[in-house]
C-alpha cells in the first residue's frame, strides 16, 4: 500500500513537473559574439532541471561550423538528441570577432585527437529551419511554445511565408498562430531612435515582417538592457576551476583574446523567456515598426502586441548575480 501511494505521488509529482515545464526553441546567429554561448548554457541547464524542454535549436548563422558547434555543445552537456535546424538562406553576418564555433570544433587534445566530441555522422541531413519549425509545432500542443530569437530574423520570416507540407496542412503563419505562446527576441534600441541594432540590420526585411505580421505577443530585450548588465572576465577566468575544459570558456577566451567584460544582451531574453520573476520591468502593449534603415520604434497602442523590457539598477545587478550563478555552475 505504502510503495503503491509513493508511486502515486511520484507518477503525481512527475506530471506536474511535465505541466509546468515550458517548450523553448532557441533561435540563435551563434557565432558572430559570444552571449549567444553563454545564452545556451542557460538553457542546457534549465532542461536538465526539468525546468524547460529545449525542443530545437535554430541557427540562423551562415556557414559549416555553427551546426558542428551545437552538436558538440548538445553533446557535452549531455543533451544530443536536441534536434538543429540549419539555414540556407541566412543573412551574411557583419562579422567583428573571431568565429569561435570553428576554432572551438577544431581543438585538439595535445594529441591529434578532437578536445570536445560531436555526435551526428552527416550534417548534410540536417533539417532547414524552416521545415523544423513546422515539423516541431505541428506535433506540438496549442499555445504551448516560446521561441527564444537572439539573432537574426531571417528563419522567423521564411516560417511565415511557408505552405502546408507532409507536417500540417496549416500554412506557417497560421501554425505559428495556433501553436506559438508568444516570441522573445533581442533586438532593437527602444530608447535611441538613430541606433542600428545588429541583429535589425543584418536582415531588415525579415525583422520587418517579423514585427508587421507576427502573430503572437513579441517581447523584446532591447540593446540598452543588455548593455547594463555586463558579463565579468574575471568569471570567466576564475569560476571554473572545476573543469579543465569548457566549450563556452573557450568559446570566450577565443572571441575576446584581450578577455574583458561582456554585454549580455541574449541571456536576458532567456531569462525573461524561462524565469522572469520580477527581474525585469515590461512596457506598456505597444507596435515596434522597423524602418528600411534598420532603426526601431516602439509606439504605446491599448491593442498592441509587442512589449519591451527595461530594467532599474537595482534589477540590474539582481541579474548579473544571476547569471554568474547560473553559469559557473557544474551543468
Ligand atoms: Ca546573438
Amino acid at each position: 500500500m505504502r510503495k503503491t501511494i509513493l508511486l502515486l505521488l511520484g507518477l503525481w509529482f512527475a506530471l506536474g513537473m511535465q505541466a509546468r515545464r515550458l517548450n523553448i526553441i532557441f533561435e540563435t546567429d551563434m557565432g558572430n559574439d559570444v552571449d549567444d554561448a553563454l545564452a545556451i548554457d542557460m538553457l542546457y541547464k534549465y532542461a536538465r532541471q526539468g525546468q524547460i524542454r529545449l525542443m530545437a535549436v535554430m541557427l540562423n548563422k551562415e556557414g559549416e561550423f555553427p551546426p558542428k558547434y551545437i552538436d558538440l555543445l548538445n553533446t557535452w552537456y549531455g543533451q544530443r538528441r536536441i534536434p538543429i535546424g540549419v539555414s540556407n538562406n541566412s543573412a551574411k553576418s557583419i562579422v567583428a570577432g573571431t568565429n569561435y564555433t570553428q576554432v572551438v570544433c577544431e581543438e585538439t587534445d595535445g594529441q591529434g585527437r578532437a578536445l570536445y566530441k560531436r555526435s551526428i555522422k552527416d550534417y548534410s541531413k540536417l533539417l532547414p529551419a524552416p521545415k523544423l519549425y513546422r515539423k516541431l509545432l505541428a506535433k506540438a500542443k496549442d499555445h504551448s511554445v516560446t521561441i527564444v530569437s537572439v539573432g537574426f530574423s531571417t528563419n522567423l520570416a521564411l516560417l511565415l511565408e511557408t505552405e502546408a507540407d507532409e507536417y500540417s496542412p496549416l500554412t506557417g503563419r497560421e501554425l505559428v498562430a495556433q501553436k506559438v505562446e508568444r516570441l522573445v527576441t533581442m533586438a532593437g534600441h527602444m530608447e535611441n531612435p538613430t541606433f542600428r541594432e545588429y541583429n535589425v540590420v543584418n536582415d531588415i526585411p525579415a525583422c520587418q515582417k517579423v514585427y508587421r505580421e507576427w502573430p503572437t505577443p513579441i517581447y523584446t530585450s532591447p540593446f540598452e538592457l543588455g548593455l547594463q548588465i555586463k558579463y565579468p572576465a574575471r568569471s570567466i577566468e576564475n569560476d571554473f576551476g572545476w573543469t579543465a575544459h569548457h566549450p563556452i570558456v573557450d568559446s570566450y577566451k577565443v572571441y575576446l583574446p584581450k578577455i574583458e567584460d561582456r554585454p549580455t544582451w541574449d541571456l536576458t531574453a532567456v531569462l525573461f523567456a524561462v524565469d522572469p520573476q520580477d527581474f525585469f520591468s515590461v512596457s506598456a502593449p505597444g507596435q515596434i515598426t522597423v524602418t528600411d534603415e534598420g532603426y526601431t520604434h516602439y509606439q504605446a497602442q491599448t491593442d498592441g502586441q509587442h512589449y519591451y523590457l527595461s530594467v532599474s539598477p537595482d534589477q540590474a545587478r539582481r541579474i548579473l548575480d544571476y547569471f554568474v550563478a547560473k553559469i559557473t555552475k557544474k551543468p
